[in-house]
């Protein structure tokens, strides 16, 4: 069965930083899914972002669940960093640790949601004896680090075939995507099996359009995706 509604979680790496209490006031009126912790270690991807001092100071501002998508080395020597709640997301990189099993389990026993995010040179077979142990994988349209990139095209296939892969083995696995999701490509992210839409500087966070907008419009660009998804499965539908 598909879901009938699209994920949006709100990359905060991108949000306006002198503005951040208003925005933020937007996603929680807007009922936005998630809000996407983007943490980069400067080694995994060259730049750095938030860490859990900036993190952990704006949590307790809204109940809306956390994405964090670890973009670091080693990352299970962050997963005490921050304060968690259930229902929360941890993503880590498949690329990024040497025993990725052993990190998904870890991320279980804290009672979080476990994801695995695959940079766009990532086949997804190097998921698939870990799939079964997976809430999320996280199909990267650009490689990691930057806001501002322009999307990879294969790696739309890539989303379709891991779609496939997912129904293959009866699981129910959601997939998300990040990088260049905007009004271009959702239609076909999420025509090609997208549940969550990370919602950038060009979907989300833009400087042509105001938050409440930009929402609307990428629930608007994923109802169409949803429905040519629709129209191209014989599942059954709600
Ligand atoms: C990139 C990071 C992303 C970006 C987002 C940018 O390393 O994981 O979450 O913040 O994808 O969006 P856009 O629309 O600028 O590509
Ligand atoms: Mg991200």
């Amino acid at each position: 069965m598909i879901k009938s509604t699209i994920e949006i979680s709100a990359s905060i790496m991108c949000i306006n930083w002198l503005n951040v209490q208003a925005d933020l006031d937007i996603l929680i009126k807007e009922k936005i899914d998630y809000l996407h912790w983007d943490i980069i270690d400067g080694q995994f991807a060259s730049d750095f972002t938030m860490g859990s001092s900036i993190i952990n100071t704006l949590l307790p501002y809204s109940n809306i669940p956390s994405d964090y998508h670890l973009m670091v080395e080693n990352p299970s020597r962050l997963f005490d960093s921050f304060q968690t709640h259930p229902g929360d997301i941890f993503t880590i990189h498949q690329e990024s640790t040497r025993n990725l099993h052993r990190d998904i389990i870890k991320i279980r026993q804290m009672g979080l949601r476990v994801g695995v995010a695959i940079s766009p040179g990532t086949s997804i077979e190097t998921l698939r004896y870990v799939l079964e142990d997976l809430d999320i994988v996280l199909v990267m349209t650009v490689n990691p680090g930057f806001k501002g990139q322009k999307i990879i095209p294969q790696t739309i296939s890539k989303i379709n075939d891991l779609k496939q892969m997912i129904n293959k083995y009866g699981l129910t696995t959601k997939i998300q995507v990040d990088g260049s999701v905007n009004n271009q490509y959702i239609p076909d992210m999420v025509a090609a099996g997208a549940d969550i839409l990370v919602g950038g500087s060009s979907g989300l966070f833009r400087k042509d359009l105001n938050l409440p907008k930009s929402i609307e419009t990428m629930r608007i660009q994923a109802k169409i995706g949803l429905e040519r998804r629709r129209g191209h499965c014989h599942l059954d539908l709600v």
